[in-house]
């Protein structure tokens, strides 16, 4: 079965009403390969807001976290069932952002995976090696133990996407080079085969995610084991489009 081609759009903590307004006009009036699924991923105060203005089916809206708990005394965590409630369809969890600044581990990552499917919300689970880890070979031992975590919670990963990101190509206009993220991705695959059959990993798409942009997209187009993008800077600019049309 033929993986549809995902690429996400992660708005960090960027982006007002206005600026969000344009991207997602633009994205309303680009040509847009059709086999392409986008989701759009704003602060959480305007995922509501990029709801609306969403006009075409092929993209939908993410958030960029979600806790384990649907609702109660939670102060300042987002809600699954709110993210569903206002027509978000995916939450990113496990983003190295959260896992470094927000000191989130493998543990609470998984169980925050697990409530999400639960309810109904797909996740883009991000898994990535630091430069250190890196430079230390351990690049694989590192996805590794982060997938394991989730996969000791998660049976059914047919609403999991995995953006593999690796940590020092985060924001650094360094991005992997397509040949060593296809190596890295085929290993993840070759993993959730040995864990999960070989038919979730040849179902399951796994992303590229660090410093994606309009010029190197199209040099991953041949890669069989990319299957799209987590884009973070370039979202928010108008060659978003390119990387989306990037296999076209
Ligand atoms: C990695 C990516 C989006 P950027 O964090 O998740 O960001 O494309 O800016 O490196």
């Amino acid at each position: 079965m033929a993986r549809t081609f995902f690429v996400g759009g992660n708005f960090k903590l960027n982006g007002t009403k206005s600026s969000i307004k344009e991207i997602v006009e633009r994205l309303n009036n680009a040509k847009l390969d059709p086999k392409v699924e986008v989701v759009l991923c704003p602060p959480a105060p305007y995922l509501d807001y990029t709801v609306s203005l969403v006009k075409k089916s092929q993209v939908s809206v993410g958030a960029q976290n979600a806790y384990l708990k649907a609702s109660g005394a939670f102060t300042g965590e987002n809600s699954v069932d709110q993210i569903k409630d206002v027509g978000a369809k995916w939450v990113i969890l496990g983003h190295s952002e959260r896992r470094q600044y927000f000191r989130e581990d493998d543990q609470l990552i998984a169980e925050k995976t697990a409530f999400a499917l639960s309810q109904g919300v797909g996740v883009i689970l991000c898994i990535g090696e630091t430069l250190d880890q890196k430079k230390a070979g351990t690049t694989l031992q590192v996805v590794e133990r982060q997938l394991q975590a989730v996969i000791d919670k998660v049976k059914d990963w047919s609403n999991v996407v995995i953006a593999y990101e690796p940590v020092w190509a985060i924001g650094t206009g360094l991005a992997a080079t397509p040949e060593d993220a296809q190596e890295i991705h085929h290993s993840i695959r070759e993993f959730l085969a040995k864990k999960l059959g070989e038919k979730t990993a040849q179902e399951t798409r796994i992303l590229y995610g660090g410093s994606a942009n309009g010029k190197n997209a199209v040099t991953f187009k041949d890669k069989p084991d990319v299957d799209g993008f987590l884009v973070g800077g370039a979202s928010l600019k108008p060659e978003f489009v390119d990387i989306i049309n990037s296999r076209s």
